[in-house]
């Protein structure tokens, strides 16, 4: 396994719609397990193949606290099949958008048809915070950041505050 650096906004590759990977193979599999490791390590409890700079319909999730015991998933090809009329509000974060957070309204449960790390076809509910993350996840397939829910006055101070901040960085660096 190998850890992978994570990409933040504002990049061009988080705007992308990805592509559905033709079979969950070897290369799928350890992508997704060098998700998993990159994610654990953040810490975060998603992670989606373009914030590794992959334009793949891949991404990995655990929602389990600290402490408790491991639960991964791995996703490829997700697809939302229903979701619930009741919603659900989050403080959302992103590792691609370090340091922000905001309230994100989203459906409170979502039914999600997937391939597993065998490469068979599942469907599974989820609600609560395993909902959102899986939500949030899937719109990073879709080009998608969780500043694109709120304002677009806050979602323009996030991003300027982003910009200064690789500025920055890159100053200290040189
Ligand atoms: O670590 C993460 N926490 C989080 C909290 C609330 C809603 C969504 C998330 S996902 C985020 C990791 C990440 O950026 N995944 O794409
Ligand atoms: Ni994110």
């Amino acid at each position: 396994m190998a850890v992978l650096p994570i990409i933040t906004a504002p990049d061009p590759r988080l705007k992308l719609a990805c592509e559905p990977v033709a079979r969950v193979d070897d290369s799928v599999r350890k992508l997704m397990d060098d998700m998993l490791e990159t994610m654990y390590l953040a810490p975060g409890i998603g992670l989606a193949a373009p914030q590794v700079g992959v334009a793949k319909r891949v991404l990995v999730v655990d929602v389990a606290r600290e402490g408790e015991e491991r639960t991964p998933i791995r996703m490829a090809n997700p697809e939302v099949l229903s979701v619930s009329d009741e919603m659900a509000t989050y403080e959302e974060g992103c590792l691609s958008v370090p340091d922000h957070y905001a309230d994100v309204e989203r459906p409170a449960r979502a039914r999600i048809r997937y391939l597993d790390y065998q490469g068979e076809i599942r469907e599974q509910e989820f609600d609560g915070l395993a909902a959102t993350c899986i939500q949030h996840e899937i719109d990073h397939l879709n080009g998608v950041l969780f500043i694109d829910h709120i304002s677009a006055l806050k979602r323009g101070i996030i991003l300027r505050k982003l910009t200064k901040a690789r500025r920055l960085s890159a100053a200290v660096e040189a």
